[in-house]
């Protein structure tokens, strides 16, 4: 499909954040990935439409929801200081139709349908603001297996069976009476909404698409729309889950990513990625412009998974300590090259060199700058660096990293550039 236009948030905040924690909690969480002894094996939060749970036992979860562990404070406390993420998005209603928020149009929500009667939108969003952090939420617009009209996607299902279930439907009648009445509460009970990310828009038509647009415009003018909402009409373009793009990306662009291999909680997914892959993802989608929105799914109780905490410390380490080469960065005119253990981010008269793996020396070859200055952004240390040209006759940039750091990784060095921006040159054979 040809794109026609660049996706333009048009806030800066969304340009310069870089880095945004995303969290999956609804009723799927106190399954775990496991109904009746039966344990699924695709993403958990997907578990009412994979094993086919029918709505009346699905809803009874509902009952169960009490989690005594959550504490919103803390949790955006720790995003916000120790993680030093820049925005957080919650699911007020994931494809299971449930509202985690105290919603008037259907009782099928947190407050009126669960013992602990707790509104965890509102909590979150007064903890984003005592914090000062954006909040966005995400609403799943297209599939709601819970309404008769709400689109279902069944993964196992043949496309024919699928457009079958969901010709019969009036999607309009639940566009209508449920995704845009939900919509309005969310954008106006709990103050300033940075986005509301959609997702899988599956059969909605264009117009449809824009009606949701337009009301979250008339409520909330700055508030951004993801490009799940479908039809190229978001405001910027959100990449396949846990995927890269391969190609140069012009507008503003998120990749949303796991720790593991699902989005809400799974007792038995203990597929962990490392920190040191985090932190490198993170650069590296930082490096072609995009922001990077690393989710969390809470157990039943509220309590994160110690391993996604463990993860978050590490990389919230390198994040707070070399902020400077995260946030705020521009995207790379071009992506140098795959270097091994190495990738650079830019901003101004600066170029990053993020370093992931021990290394004596780095030579940046096609590096056609002039370097008045290199240190550590860790703690100011000088750097020596020089701008000469290669024995072969090509441009290059030259490190020698500090002897104590040698056998280090996960460090920054800033260049101070004489031009304007990286320069890059291809080589001269
Ligand atoms: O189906 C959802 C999935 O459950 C999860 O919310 C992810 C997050 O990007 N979005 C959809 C699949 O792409």
């Amino acid at each position: 499909m040809k794109i026609d236009r660049i996706p333009d948030t048009k806030q800066q905040w969304f340009k310069e954040a870089k880095y945004g924690l995303f969290i999956h909690w609804g009723l799927y969480s106190l399954l775990a990935g496991e109904y009746k002894g039966k344990k699924t094996d695709h993403i958990s939060e997907w578990i009412m439409n994979s094993l086919g749970i029918p709505v009346e036992e699905y809803e009874k979860l509902a009952d169960q929801f009490n989690p005594d562990h959550f504490n919103a404070d803390e949790l955006v406390r720790r995003a916000k200081e120790d993680w030093g993420m820049k925005y957080i998005v919650f699911t007020s209603k994931h494809h299971e139709g449930f509202a985690m928020y105290h919603s008037q149009i259907s009782t099928y929500n947190v407050v009126d349908a669960t013992p602990c009667h707790r509104d965890i939108v509102k909590e979150l969003a007064d903890a984003c603001r005592k914090y000062g952090i954006k909040f966005g939420l995400y609403y799943s617009q297209a599939q709601d297996w819970h309404d008769p009209n709400g689109y279902v996607s069944h993964a196992m299902k043949t496309e024919d069976q699928l457009q079958d279930d969901n010709t019969k439907k009036d999607f309009q009648a639940y566009l209508d009476n449920k995704v845009k009445p939900q919509l309005r509460e969310i954008l106006t009970q709990y103050g300033e909404i940075c986005l509301i990310w959609f997702d899988t828009p599956m059969g909605m038509t264009k117009d449809q698409s824009q009606e949701c647009i337009d009301l979250v415009k008339s409520i909330q003018p700055n508030c951004i729309i993801s490009g799940r909402i479908g039809n190229q009409l978001g405001d910027y373009m959100t990449t396949g889950d846990n995927f890269i793009p391969r190609l140069p990306y012009e507008g503003d662009w998120e990749v949303p990513a796991t720790m593991n291999d699902t989005w809400g909680y799974n007792k038995d997914d203990h597929n962990w990625k490392d920190a040191d892959s985090i932190i490198r993802l993170l650069v590296k989608i930082n490096s072609r412009g995009g922001n990077y929105l690393l989710n969390i799914g809470p157990k039943e109780n509220g309590e994160i998974p110690k391993e996604s905490m463990e993860i978050l410390d590490k990389v919230g380490k390198y994040v707070t300590e070399n902020s400077e080469g995260i946030f705020a960065t521009e995207k790379m005119d071009v992506y140098p090259y795959e270097l091994d253990g190495v990738e650079f981010t830019c901003k101004k008269k600066r170029l990053y060199v993020h370093v992931f793996k021990p290394m004596k020396r780095l030579e940046i070859l096609n590096c056609a700058n002039h370097v008045s200055r290199a240190y550590l952004l860790r703690d100011g240390r000088d750097v020596s660096c020089v701008s000469e040209i290669s024995c072969e006759g090509d441009p290059c940039v030259s490190i020698e990293f500090p002897r104590d750091m040698r056998n280090q990784r996960n460090y920054c060095v800033c260049l101070e550039l004489e031009e304007e921006k990286p320069v890059f040159e291809p080589l001269r054979g």
